[in-house]
């Protein structure tokens, strides 16, 4: 069965990323959570890296705050897509975070969702979409999910009232 990797650079940085947890959780999807910080385990993080494809991972979400390399360095190390998630700072309030995960150069690829707990949920969502091109239960889910979603928007137009 495909799973997906969690990590992140600190503890401080899971209410935000078990949104992503959350959402996978929701579909069914086999994930692992972990702490690796480019900054103080940076040889944790090549270890993790190097071996999440053998290890059986179909994709990486990496959520990180500040200066954050994370998702970079992760991907530097895998071939597997690589999901960036900005965990809001307190100095900047996740601004740097964002530019310090956004602006790969050409080359090695990190595809970077919104900041904070909306864009961690979105990580989710989208690792489950990765999940779905091989296993038919997940991309049920999805669609299923989807569905959900709208119907309950529509819904909810109904209800407005002057
Ligand atoms: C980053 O530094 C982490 O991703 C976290 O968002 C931020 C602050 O970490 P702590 O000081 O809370 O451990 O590496």
């Amino acid at each position: 069965m495909a799973k997906v990797a969690i990590v992140m650079g600190s503890t401080s940085d899971w209410p935000t990323m078990q949104q992503a947890a959350k959402m996978l959780k929701s579909f069914g999807v086999e994930f692992e959570a972990k702490v690796v910080s480019a900054h103080r385990t940076p040889n944790l993080l090549v270890e993790f890296a190097e071996a999440a494809a053998d290890e059986g991972f179909s994709a990486i979400i990496a959520g990180a705050g500040g200066a954050a390399h994370l998702p970079g360095m992760i991907a530097a190390h895998t071939h597997l897509p690589v999901f960036g998630c900005p965990v809001k700072s307190k100095a900047l309030n996740g601004l740097d975070s964002l530019l310090s995960i956004v602006q790969m150069p050409k080359g090695v690829a990190v595809g970077t969702l919104a900041i904070g707990e909306a864009g961690a949920a979105n990580a989710g969502l989208l690792a489950a979409q990765v999940v779905a091109l091989q296993e038919e239960r997940v991309r049920d889910a999805v669609i299923a999910f989807r569905q959900q979603q709208t119907e309950t928007v529509l819904a909810s137009s109904n209800s407005l009232e002057l």
